[in-house]
């Protein structure tokens, strides 16, 4: 196998920094605690740029981004191939297949390049093209070293060092008279210990000697076939077989197809069972960009279900998760949301609790399991924790997220409410923006009741900031009040270290503001004494006033 089994940790998608880091964590946790799989924090999207700001802070690695998790050829137990050089003779494949009981062999370069496979079949087949014993099909043309390692020969004598070995094959089993009118120079005659003849035969022109049986030769012999510049090899194999094995004793590639099915790590297992099926050879070979053999694929890996695994962190909606969720085999579920959608086949680890940050669950988790949180991971969950929950005032804070923000910072050396500014201000930025972007850029819109709504939301550091910048997003409200025909349209501006509260802005039926929230308006703008979630504060309290009405 190629690796130990993967399982992907990841988020929802448009992911916030809470998804992210508690990606990261539970994966390093994960990997502290079991190791038969190897968990991959990844994420189902691009980052925030205050997500972007909390991983360089703490000089950790963006995850891997997974936007689908159908399966694919990287989620099978791929094992590393048997294979061969296209100079190994065809006998030698042959053995292989016949020891590893494997019916096709990949043919490799010296760089592990895929060139071609040979099968069982392309093995038979050259055989039989090659049954009919006449002039044209006995003839060879074969590398004396792979012809010597097919025979297992000993070389006697090679006094014109040849290398190749090409001509016309016959077997010496005739009478003397009869061989001798069948010789040609250039032939190459398999014999026995037939003495007499070996000389006869050498003084012929026969380019070469086979000598079948081990058969030795005699110093006459040997001066002869220097002298005629004859081969001379002696095997300990019999006529029978000598012939046999010769029309083996060829480079591979000549027994070899190059129009194989290929696949990469990231096809689609559907298409790869298509090829399979349509391959003569019923397999397909995994290679990297560069053609590198890296597996072959039969139809015995594919019998079972093969499915990515995944461990779900900050949601539990199929809505939210990445597309092809309902494929792919989840194992735990860690999340801090109402519960959703997603059901599994077998039971699973679900740990779903109310607190303001999935980071605070999965601190907790590791806490628990007396394992040492590094510097750098108890960063990465403070940074998720202090986004989640604005910097510990939103709505959502419990006493639980404070302790483990606390401690966490303690762990990465870092001071809250200095790290918690640098990451608003991460995200908050309001230089070179129009009023019109301002507004726009975390905008969003709802229809209650029978009123269509727009509600554009900002986070600030420093309330004067927006003075200058006032005038100008009020006059676009009304703007895009017209333009879109909202019936109202609100700021919302959090301030989240001064934590006095937040600052509305409304435009168009400002009744509407004044019965949900029982505030007084002045101008356009009004006061609430605390920190508002668009959608857990905002929006139901707006929804509640009309049902009283
Ligand atoms: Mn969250």
């Amino acid at each position: 196998m190629i690796g130990p089994k993967r399982v992907f940790v990841i988020g929802h998608r448009n992911p916030d920094s809470d998804s992210i880091c508690a990606a990261i964590a539970y994966a390093y946790f994960k990997n502290t605690v079991d190791k038969k799989y190897l968990y991959i924090p990844a994420r189902a999207g691009a980052l925030l740029k205050e997500t972007q700001f909390i991983l360089d802070y703490f000089k950790v690695e963006t995850p891997i981004l997974i936007t689908n998790l159908s399966s694919t050829v990287s989620d099978l137990n791929l094992k590393t191939p048997i294979t061969a050089f296209p100079h190994h003779s065809i006998k030698d494949v042959a053995m292989i297949m016949r020891e590893d009981n494997i019916d096709t062999v990949p043919i490799v370069d010296e760089y592990q390049r895929l060139l071609g496979v040979t099968g069982y079949k392309d093995i038979a087949k050259y055989y039989i093209d090659r049954i009919e014993w006449d002039e044209v099909t006995t003839s060879v043309s074969v590398d004396l070293k792979t012809l010597v390692q097919t025979l297992q020969a000993r070389i006697l004598t090679n006094p014109k060092k040849v290398k190749n070995l090409t001509g016309r094959i016959l077997i010496a089993a005739m009478q003397k008279g009869t061989i001798l009118h069948y010789i040609k120079p250039g032939d190459i005659a398999i014999v026995g210990d037939r003495i007499d003849i070996q000389a006869d035969l050498i003084k012929s022109g026969c380019k070469a000697l086979i000598l079948s049986d081990e058969a030795s030769v005699s110093e006459e012999i040997i001066k002869l076939a220097k002298k005629h510049s004859t081969l001379i090899l002696s095997t300990p194999y019999s006529t029978f077989t000598i012939s046999n094995l010769l029309p083996l004793a060829v480079p591979v590639r000549a027994a070899m197809r190059q129009d194989v099915p290929v696949v990469f790590l990231e096809t689609p297992i559907i298409e790869v069972k298509k090829k399979v099926l349509e391959s003569v050879y019923r397999c397909a070979l995994v290679v990297d960009s560069e053609r590198r053999l890296i597996s072959i694929i039969t139809r015995s890996d594919l019998i079972y279900p093969i499915k990515k695994k995944v461990i779900l962190v900050d949601h539990n909606e199929k809505s939210q998760a990445v597309t092809g969720v309902e494929e792919a085999e989840i194992l735990e579920i860690i999340d801090h949301h109402r519960l959703g959608d997603i059901s599994t086949l077998k039971p699973i680890f679900v740990y779903n609790d109310p607190v303001g940050s999935t980071c605070t669950i999965v601190g907790e988790l590791i806490t628990l399991h007396n394992i040492d949180i590094p510097a750098e991971i108890a960063g990465v969950l403070l940074g998720g924790i202090l986004s989640d929950t604005l910097i510990l005032s939103l709505s959502t804070t419990t006493e639980r997220d404070k302790k483990m923000a606390q401690v966490l910072a303690k762990k990465a050396g870092i001071d809250i409410e200095t790290f918690g500014r640098e990451l608003i201000k991460s995200q908050v930025d309001l230089n070179h923006k129009s009023p019109r972007e301002i507004l726009l850029q975390d905008f969003k819109e709802n229809i209650i009741g029978e009123k269509k709504i727009g509600i554009g939301q900002i986070l600030i550091l420093d309330r004067q900031e927006l003075n200058p910048l006032e005038k100008g997003i009020k006059k676009e409200m009304e703007k895009i009040r017209k333009e879109r025909g909202y019936d109202l349209v609100v700021f919302l501006i959090a301030n989240p270290l001064e934590r006095k509260g937040e600052e509305i802005w409304v435009k168009g039926e400002k009744e509407i503001v004044k019965k949900a929230f029982g505030v007084k308006l002045e101008g356009d703008s009004c006061f609430i004494p605390r920190i508002l979630s668009r959608k857990k504060d905002f929006i139901p309290k707006i929804g509640y006033s009309f049902e009283q009405i």
